[in-house]
């Protein structure tokens, strides 16, 4: 069975497909923990397996690498997601060709002006609406009388026209919008509320709204990367009315990247505005990682602020809905993956207790402040509610037992099932 690292940046629809069809699949995927964007894919390392520079990339764990999205949720699948016969695995190809040639450029074509990474021109962007009105007619009446696109069950071709279609369906597709193509939505809802799915994306929050076009924000600087500086330098230097052809080029030169990057709020992590007290996280994280819990633990308590940190018990609320192990342990990395900056204030051992299809989830949460931390920042709003949270009172020997079970990753949950898997967030 596959198995390797995926280097990506969190919530990147492109490495969806992959790390969706594994879930299929059982191939064991791993993200690549320290990945930043713009840093790691243009290292010297990183450029000497993936000359592009570009994510998602793969390296197998056998050594041997992979790009292109498609290619990689291809080699990471089964034969069932890869199509059956030669004439469904050809099905699957146009499909894939149809998402990145078809979708694509008309979605982005309308979604980044409004999100402001590329200037807005009526023009354009009606003659996006047109192009995006085509593909999602072709779309529906192919769905009238399927479930799925390719055969009668989930293929990759689902997997990629879904995850391509994700910007329509979050920034424009409101309701009235999409009620000409209720084959489509249906499909779609299908496609991403598998669990297979959710392990990975979370909740998908359909439009309720078209984003709307604020003409301040394409005048703002939302570089993070020197090369979305470039590109924004490079597109100003446009006409004020440029060529429709000419925009049209941008978007698909844009990236998927670009649109997260902008469409992330502007203001700081919430963190930074609490003090920070004498527990030095960081350190705990390094003495933690490094040593075993005979010296972690007592270490932990030796060090942690009370005044200003809090620990938590979530547990999750779903478990009757948890079925093979590797699921639900990739449904805790997805929760980690979409909290990426809560790592800066927070640590957690989170756990699964049992074996498939009777299992629980729980862990304990360490964080700066003194409230539930999740409402502070719309980034970590995914899965915060599907776990209850108890805030647990440090000085209570309660307490000291949970971490000392959570963090040493040992013990059985309430309802005596053993520990089976342990994830750090860290
Ligand atoms: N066709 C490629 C496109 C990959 C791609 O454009 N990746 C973007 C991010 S979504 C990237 O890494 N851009 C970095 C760069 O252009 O330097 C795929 O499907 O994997």
């Amino acid at each position: 069975m596959a198995s390797g690292t995926l280097y990506t940046y969190p919530e990147n629809f492109r490495a969806y497909k992959a790390l969706i069809a594994a879930q299929y699949s059982g191939a064991q995927v791993k993200v690549a923990e320290d990945f930043v964007f713009g840093e790691t894919n243009k290292s010297d390392a990183f450029l000497k397996k993936f000359p592009l520079g570009k994510v998602p990339a793969f390296e197998t764990s056998d050594g041997k690498y992979l790009t292109e999205s498609n290619a990689i949720a291809y080699y990471v699948a089964n034969e069932q997601l890869r199509g059956k016969t030669d004439l469904e695995k050809a099905e699957v190809i146009q499909w894939f060709g149809f998402a990145d040639s078809e979708i694509l450029p008309a979605s982005s074509a309308w979604v980044f002006p409004l999100l402001g990474i590329m200037p807005y021109n009526k023009q354009t962007i009606e003659h996006a609406k047109e192009d995006v009105k085509k593909v999602l007619t072709v779309l529906n009446s192919h769905l009238l009388t399927r479930t799925f696109l390719v055969g009668e069950r989930l293929t990759l071709a689902d997997i990629s026209v879904a995850t391509t279609l994700f910007h329509l369906y979050q920034y424009i597709l409101e309701p009235s919008l999409r009620k000409p193509y209720q084959n489509v939505t249906r499909w779609f809802q299908t496609v991403i509320n598998q669990p297979q799915s959710i392990a990975v994306i979370g909740a998908f929050k359909l439009a309720d709204k078209i984003l709307e076009y604020d003409p301040k924000k394409y005048a703002e600087p939302q570089g993070k990367s020197s090369k979305k500086e470039k590109k924004e330098k490079e597109s100003k230097k446009e006409p004020k009315e440029p060529k429709e052809s000419k925009a049209k080029e941008q978007a698909e030169e844009l990236d998927a990247a670009d649109a997260l990057l902008a469409a992330e709020p502007k203001s700081s992590n919430p963190f930074d505005s609490m003090p920070k007290g004498s527990f030095d996280l960081e350190d705990f994280k390094r003495f933690y990682s490094n040593e075993d819990e005979a010296k972690s633990i007592p270490y932990f308590w030796e060090k942690f602020d009370p005044a200003h940190y809090s620990i938590w018990l979530g547990e999750y609320k779903y478990n009757d809905e948890l079925t093979k192990v590797f699921m639900s342990c990739n449904l805790i990395s997805g929760m980690f993956q979409r909290l990426d900056k809560m790592r800066k204030g927070a640590f957690a051992s989170s756990c699964l207790f049992g074996t498939d299809n009777d299992s629980t989830i729980s862990g304990i949460w360490v964080w700066r402040g003194q409230d539930l931390v999740f409402t502070l920042s719309p980034d970590w709003q995914v899965d915060y509610e599907s776990y209850n949270w108890t805030k647990l009172n440090p000085s209570e020997d309660k307490t000291k037992e949970l971490v000392k079970q959570y963090f040493s990753w040992t013990g059985t949950d309430k309802e005596g099932r053993k520990f089976n898997q342990g994830k750090i967030f860290k």
